[in-house]
């Protein structure tokens, strides 16, 4: 069985001419709640009339097959994972209806949106909404905004690590990059079991440290996924000799930092967390936790190519999904993965940075670490949240975090609502590498509400690493 996942650009364009109509996606449940509970009341009234795209999710325990004959209960979006992909054109309104016939309650985060006006529609519980009970309803909506390689999951614990997670791509109006058909890949830990907070030496996967201490960490991935697939049983990217194919790499996983690469094949990077990047070719490229990165492949050597992902402390087995090419006969050829890797400081982003240069009107140093002898938090500037103060900003202000990292452990950090300036990139998440690592972040206080800051490793954020970022207008 072959799976595959490109899809045209023509056909992409088609149904962004559908954009006046309303897409349904998944199945859409006609009942009509006549008794809707008290959170479902008090939702915002829609702002702009009807959406010009509509999704129906459903969170369900189901089961996930990740390869022939290996399959687990995972919890999904309606029973897919990685969950269905939505997808908008730039500047759309799109509402998602979320089901929650878990067991437990949830919410859903929209990665990459920045939800202008529309704090309340980010999902995070305790911060923007009440969470989901199980059996009720939430409507969001939101304006596809920016264009960009995104996501959506629950926020809610350590439900992102059960799976409850899926795409969300919102196509630019007006590329600044030519290329043929796109495919999306989602990379992602393998872990059959229910997700714990377990203690690790701070090598990322290793169990138990030295002497009874530790940090708070993922328990060990029993692999690698791509697009919900082992290697034993890839997903595959077809493409036609001569075309030009744009991936949108996602890394969903809780824990694991991703190295990918193509054998034989470079990786122009043409975007960072959404936002437009001056394209720059590498052999591979480093994926944090909650970052995506799109990177245009010209298909040039026919044959049948391994796309390769593995950890980047090695702590599981190598992720595969393979470039097919139309004449191949399938049979996978072994090429070379060359030596450049992106680099933070390759990224220039496209759009002026003008607004976030010169002196922040606020600088605030967030120093962030673990208790290395038996602690079981993760902090910063030593407090766990929830913890933890509020970090106090004012609207309008140009602000600057100066992170420092005190651990071994890299940080993917994530803002909430907003794109930051890191070097000369705008992103929304960001790795601090470990020993002493030390990374800036400029954004502009331009999006008032309740936004949530924190470290996107699920358990880092879980045990502590995250902060409230509330400012009015
Ligand atoms: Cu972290």
């Amino acid at each position: 069985m072959k799976d595959t996942y490109t899809t045209s650009r023509r056909d992409l364009l088609k149904s962004s001419a559908l954009a006046g109509g309303t897409l349904i996606a998944g199945c859409l449940d006609t009942t009509i709640d006549n008794d809707p509970s008290p959170d479902e009341r008090e939702l915002p009234e829609p702002q702009y009339g009807d959406p010009d795209r509509e999704y129906q999710l459903s969170a369900t325990e189901s089961e996930v097959i990740v390869a022939g004959g290996e399959s687990y209960n995972g919890w999904t979006y309606n029973g897919e994972y990685p969950g269905p992909e939505i997808r908008a054109v730039e500047g759309e309104r799109v509402r998602v209806t979320i089901e929650n016939d878990l067991s437990e309650e949830t919410t859903i985060h929209w990665h990459g949106m920045v939800l202008d006006g529309d704090n309340a529609m980010d999902g995070v519980p305790g911060v923007t909404q009440a969470a989901i009970e199980p059996g009720e309803e939430f409507v969001y909506e939101f304006d596809a905004e920016p264009a960009g390689t995104h996501w959506y999951h629950s926020h809610v614990g350590l439900q992102l690590d059960r799976e409850l997670l899926g795409p969300l791509i919102i196509e630019e109006r007006d590329p600044h990059i030519e290329y043929d058909t796109e495919a999306t890949l989602v990379l992602d830990e393998y872990l059959p079991t229910e997700p714990r907070v377990e203690t690790s030496n701070g090598n990322g996967g290793g169990m138990g440290g030295m002497g009874g201490g530790g940090f708070p960490d993922a328990p060990p991935a029993e692999g690698t996924l791509i697009n919900g697939r082992l290697p034993d049983e890839p997903a595959t990217v077809d493409v036609e000799e001569g075309s030009r194919i744009r991936l949108r790499l996602i890394n969903a996983a809780a824990a694991a930092t991703y190295e990918i690469g193509i054998d034989d094949h470079d990786l122009v990077v043409t975007h960072t967390d959404g936002p437009a990047v001056e394209p720059v070719p590498v052999d591979t490229l480093e994926i944090g936790p909650g970052e995506r990165y799109d990177a245009v492949v010209e298909a040039r050597s026919p044959g049948t190519w391994p796309i390769q992902v593995r950890a980047v402390n090695k702590s599981t087995s190598a992720g595969r999904a393979l470039l097919d090419y139309d004449q191949s006969d399938g049979d996978v050829t072994e090429g070379e993965i060359g030596s450049r890797q992106l680099q933070l400081s390759d990224l220039h982003a496209i759009d002026s940075l003008d607004e976030y240069r010169g002196e922040p009107d606020r600088t605030i140093d967030l120093t962030l670490s673990g208790e290395m002898m038996g602690g079981d938090e993760w902090t910063i500037n030593g407090q766990a949240y929830p913890d933890a103060d509020p970090i106090s900003i004012e609207e309008g202000e140009h602000v600057r975090f100066r992170m420092a990292n005190r651990s071994p452990m890299r940080h993917p950090m994530h803002l909430h609502g907003h794109h930051f300036v890191v070097g000369d990139a705008l992103k929304d998440t960001v790795i601090v590498p470990g020993h002493m690592g030390e990374i800036t972040i400029d954004f502009v206080a331009d999006n008032s509400g309740a936004w949530f800051f924190h470290c996107h490793h699920l358990y880092h954020m879980e045990t502590g690493m995250a902060r409230e970022v509330p400012y009015e207008k």
